[in-house]
Parts: structure tokens; sequence; C-alpha cells
């Protein structure tokens, strides 16, 4: 944003305007009455706009009603006086100054709007690039170097593009803290754009406790639209690279006999909202007795559609359509591109192991014994 603008800004927010450099190298300015903590570079011209317009509104409203009360009371009906008819109808001067000085308060709306509008759709060319899928119901965000989160993760003192597509219906992706929103529409990509100077750090297991700006889906889409909050981490830039690359290879760096009992369980967080363990029908079908149930099916066993039960839950991920299951609608998206066929054996062994698993949360119950 521009000079000017982030300068303006400071002027207006009056006495935050002294302290405003010393809290640059600190951290964001901090949340108000109104808005959350501007954690972005583009959040000064927001608020900014944001303030200017709502102060128009304070300063109009207080003088339409000053002076309506005003004249209600020198004006009003006197006993013993005759209405007068003969008001003024005219009055050149005050039409001129309503209609010019409202214009050019919306001329002035309209050009830092405008501005701002192009500052947060044209991405710097040096952007970090995201590719983020928004399903019912959760987003998968992708990296360039293959690392895939739930959660988004991204780097500080850089420009971040989301490169943003859904597979079903309409989301909205919104991250009230860097006062960025931008809806998500099938069959086509949408774009946004942001720089974030602040770094939160990334959750750990045992690590402090680590706050993550929001991140929402601000269409409703359906029954597991609140699935869709979630958190963005900002790392440094060397904390950022080794969790890229951490990301990439987790899967790999778990010794094939502990991969479904390490894996799994992280991967099934992604299943949990329609699929259970317990027993209850979600959305889709719970996995208990899966691999039983699986096998009763015409089209799974030797010479048929899915050789081996192995087979079959391997095209239910990749292709879902393809047998849907009785009783249950073509509800389940492809996870193909999200789950490598080592994220399938995870799958696969979790099933074949639930009873080792809490049925409620899926956590791994021999863990404390290891
Ligand atoms: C949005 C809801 C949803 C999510 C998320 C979801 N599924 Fe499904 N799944 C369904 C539905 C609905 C069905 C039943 C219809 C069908 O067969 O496609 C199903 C069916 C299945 C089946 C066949 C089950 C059977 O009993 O025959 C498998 C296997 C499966 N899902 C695996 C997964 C895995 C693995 C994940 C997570 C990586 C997952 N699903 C995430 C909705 C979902
Ligand atoms: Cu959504």
């Amino acid at each position: 944003m521009s000079m000017t603008l982030q300068t303006l800004t400071h002027i207006a927010s009056g006495a935050q305007a002294a302290s405003a450099f010393a809290q640059a190298a600190a951290g964001p300015e901090p949340a108000n009455f109104w808005q959350p903590v501007a954690a972005s570079t583009n959040a000064a011209a927001v608020d900014f706009m944001w303030d200017f317009i709502n102060w128009i509104c304070y300063f109009f409203f207080a003088l339409v009603v000053a002076l309506m009360v005003y004249f209600v009371i020198k004006y009003r009906h006197r006993a013993g006086t005759a209405f007068r008819t003969d008001y003024p109808h005219h009055n050149t001067p005050l039409e001129l100054t309503w209609s010019i000085l409202p214009t050019i308060l919306v001329i002035a709306i309209f050009w830092f709007g405008f501005k701002g509008y192009l500052d947060v759709t044209t991405a710097p060319k040096n952007s970090f690039e995201i590719q983020v899928q928004a399903q019912k119901w959760a987003w998968n965000f992708k990296y360039p170097n293959g690392a895939q989160s739930d959660d988004l993760y991204v780097p500080a003192n850089r420009p971040v593009r989301l490169v943003m597509r859904s597979t079903d219906v309409l989301h909205s992706l919104y991250i009230p803290d860097f006062r960025v929103k931008k809806d998500v529409v099938p069959g086509r990509y949408s774009t946004l754009w942001f720089q974030c100077d602040y770094p939160t750090g990334a959750p750990s297991e045992k690590g402090p406790k680590v706050d993550g700006h929001h991140l929402f889906c601000t269409e409703y889409c359906g029954t597991g639209h609140s699935n869709m909050n979630r958190k963005v981490y900002v790392l440094a830039e060397a904390d950022f690279t080794q969790w890229l690359s951490d990301q990439s290879q987790w899967l790999d760096k778990i010794a094939d006999d502990e991969l479904y009992f390490k894996a799994g369980p992280k991967l099934f967080a992604r299943c949990q909202q329609c699929h259970s363990l317990d027993g209850s029908a979600g959305i889709g079908p719970s996995w208990k007795g899966i691999v039983e149930r699986v096998k009763a099916y015409p089209n799974v066993g030797e010479g048929k559609q899915y050789p081996t039960f192995e087979d079959y839950i391997r095209t239910s991920i990749l292709v879902p359509g393809e047998y849907v299951v009785p009783g249950y609608a073509n509800a389940m998206p492809t996870f193909k591109g999200q789950l490598n066929d080592r994220g399938i054996d995870a799958v696969i062994g979790f099933m074949k192991h639930l009873d080792e698993f809490d049925p409620k949360t899926g956590k791994y119950l021999k863990a404390a014994a290891k």
C-alpha cells in the first residue's frame, strides 16, 4: 500500500499515531472495538477505508439529527398562528453544497476503495504460491514441493499468493486478521494474496501453545461448513523451509510396520467428519467392521471387479463414485492427489487394526505402552 495511505491511516487513528513506529517492530496493530489484530501488510489500508467511511457516517448522523431536533423545536407550530405557505422553495448555494460535497466524498471513497482493491488483487511477482482446494468440508493446502496440510502454513516477510479452486460447491476463504476474503468457485480459479511480517510459530505436541490466525469458510456450504474453520500459522523463513521439507517427507520417514498407527490416526482426521469408528452412521458409513462388510460385497473377491479388500478401498478413496455403498449418497470427495500410495496403505492398515484405536477419537491405544 502506498505511503500516503499508511500515513493517513495513522493520522486517522489519532492517539495511536505516536506509537505507530514503535509498534511496527514489536508486533501487529492490536485489535480494537471494530477490528481484529491487523496482521497483514494490506490491513492498514482496509482499516483506514473502514474508519473513513465510519467517521463520515458518525458525522452526518450527528449533523442530521442535531439539525432535525433544532428545526423541530424552532419551527414548531404555535397556537394562534396560521400555516405559512410562503416558505422558500429554492436555495442555490444550499443545493450546490449538498450535491457537490457528497460527490467529492463518494469520489474519495471510490478512489481509495478501487486503489485498495487493485492492490489486494494484484500479487507481487515474487509471491510464494500455495494451491488451495476447497471441498465439502475441508481445505487442502498444497505447497510447491508437494507438501500438504489442513491448516495453512505461510512464510513471514514474504507475499503469499493463494490459487484456489473448489471441487464441489461455492466456498469462500476468509482470514479476518489479514483482511482478505475471496469466493472459491467450482470450475474456475480465484486468487488472493497477503503478506504477514509477524511469525506465530507452528503448533507442536510438546511445545508451548501457539495461537494461529483464524481462517474461515464464509459461504455456507452444507452440514460440515463449520469444519472448515482452520488456522493460519506464520513461520519465520528458516522454520518455514524446515516445515516444508518435513511435511513433504513425513510419510516416508515412518517405518513400514509403524505406518498404520503413526500415520493412520493423522490421516483419519481428514475422514472423521463423515466416517466414524464406533459403528454410528454419519455422512458416510462407519469403518467399524469394514473389513468383513466389504468382503461380503458382490463385486469384491477373486476374479471380480476388485480382487482384494485393498483394491476396493483404494478405488473408494481415489474414485469414490465407482461403487457407492447402498444407502449412502455419492457424497465422498476424491482424495486423488492428496493421498499417495503410502497414505492409502496407512489408511488400509488402520482399518485392519481398528481394535487398537480409540473408537471415539482414533487415538492409538497402545501408544502409552510403547
Ligand atoms: C464429506 C464426507 C466424506 C469424507 C470427508 C470422506 N468420506 Fe469416505 N465416504 C463418504 C460417503 C458418503 C461414502 C459412501 C458412498 C460411497 O461409497 O461413495 C464413503 C465411502 C467410503 C468408503 C467405502 C466404505 C464402505 O463401507 O464400503 C471408503 C473406504 C472411504 N469412504 C474412505 C474414506 C477415507 C480414507 C477418507 C479420508 C481420507 C474419507 N473416506 C473421507 C463420505 C466421505
Ligand atoms: Cu465451505
